[in-house]
């Protein structure tokens, strides 16, 4: 494909598979969905074929590039979801900030936020269909070649998780410069993150407008946050977000499944369970169980099964997988890990997992 100026978000072939989409609903379709997080990863050799040599982010920009990312895991494995392949730090690009994906380092920011005037750097009113254009081609075009296979979800960064980002200029163990402006500058921080807000409920509604059929948003730093910030600062931006693109996504007959993501906030559950939210994605560190318990049926629940058990045998991944169904039940839930797949995976345990959600589950919905 050298022109995508052709391919128009319309005509999209007709959905085959909607497991994904009914058991977001809170249905019990006739077999547990499974994705993974980072699906698309250099876990996968023809992953790393395409990226060798090339910018992570000018990868992010061709849409012929990340169609074929996202298709690549859907050819190995019956996954029932793919995600688009991009990065959260598209938005703080968007914003003006420059980004680089260092090897061995990860995301670098050349210049990050330090003091609230740098604010004023930022480009508040951001226009998102021309800057981030390059993300609505890859999913209308990657929409069109999934052929109706399994739905597409688009996805962003929080606006706590991509504040982080930008004022730690990469990745962090203790976010400290980040959390030092909540303490120190609480009315600049909101500042921000309101800002942050703002552009990523266009960026959502533009997303579904190109042909996303589901919304993940990641606050993956939620954890770092205590209780008490996390309800000042991550989920009143949370909520707003999902209430502004339903109803956004409403005025125009819209309307897809949105899930969160915030990774370690298992003091939180209750509060996003009622935040507009279909479905709420769990990380390892939270007991199924419990999870339904606290979350009282009030939406569909997705993970959580620690990655690092796609480093046991194969008979062990199909036990622990079969515990994870019961624990959880098969109604209104979606298997995922509990955070992304890494680098050093073997594809063979990634489908292992897949085969063991899809043959237990329809075990445990047969003996109903
Ligand atoms: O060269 C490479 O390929 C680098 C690895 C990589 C990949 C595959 C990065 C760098 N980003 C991505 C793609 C990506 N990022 C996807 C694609 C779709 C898929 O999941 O298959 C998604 C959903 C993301 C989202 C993302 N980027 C998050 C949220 C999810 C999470 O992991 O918590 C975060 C925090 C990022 C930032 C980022 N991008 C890349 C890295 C190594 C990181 C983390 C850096 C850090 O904080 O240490």
């Amino acid at each position: 494909m050298s022109n995508n100026d052709f391919i128009l978000p319309k005509d999209f072939p007709e959905l085959k598979n909607d497991t994904f989409l009914r058991a977001a609903r809170g249905e019990e379709p006739e077999h547990v969905p499974v994705w993974c997080m980072r699906q698309a990863g250099r876990y996968l050799p023809e992953f790393r074929e395409i990226r060798a040599g090339k910018d992570f982010f000018d990868t992010c920009r061709s849409p012929e590039n990340c169609c074929e990312l996202t298709l690549q895991p859907l050819r190995r494995f019956p996954f029932d979801a793919s995600i688009i392949f991009s990065d959260i730090l598209v938005i703080p690009q968007a914003m003006g900030m420059e980004v680089q994906m260092l090897t061995g380092k990860g995301p670098t920011f050349t210049d990050p936020l330090k003091e609230p005037e740098d604010l004023q750097r930022l480009q508040a009113k951001v226009d998102v269909n021309k800057e981030l254009d390059y993300v609505f081609k890859a999913i209308t075009l990657t929409r069109h070649k999934i052929e109706g296979k399994v739905p597409l979800i688009g996805f962003t960064g929080a606006p706590w998780t991509l504040m982080s980002y930008m004022i730690e200029g990469g990745g962090s163990n203790t976010h400290s410069k980040a959390k030092r402006w909540l303490y120190r500058h609480p009315d600049s921080s909101h500042m921000l993150l309101r800002m942050l807000a703002d552009v990523i409920v266009e960026y959502l509604v533009g997303q579904v407008a190109a042909g996303a059929q589901a919304l993940q948003v990641f606050e993956s730093h939620a954890g770092i946050l205590g209780p008490v910030e996390f309800r000042e600062f991550s989920l009143p931006y949370l909520r707003d977000i999902a209430r502004r693109v339903k109803d956004r996504l409403k005025e125009k007959g819209q309307d897809v499944p949105m899930i969160v993501f915030a990774k370690d906030a298992h003091y939180a559950l209750e509060e996003l369970s009622e935040s507009h939210y279909e479905v709420v994605s769990l990380d390892w560190t939270i007991d199924p169980r419990s999870a339904r318990e606290r979350t009282g049926g009030k939406v569909s629940l997705q993970g959580n099964m620690d990655p690092c058990a796609l480093y046991a045998p194969k008979e062990q991944i199909s036990d622990i997988v079969r515990k994870m169904l019961e624990g959880f039940g098969t109604r209104g839930y979606i298997a995922n890990l509990g955070h992304g797949l890494y680098p050093d995976m073997d594809p063979e345990n990634v489908g292992a997992f897949v085969d063991a959600v899809h043959q237990h589950s329809k075990l445990l919905i047969k003996q109903k």
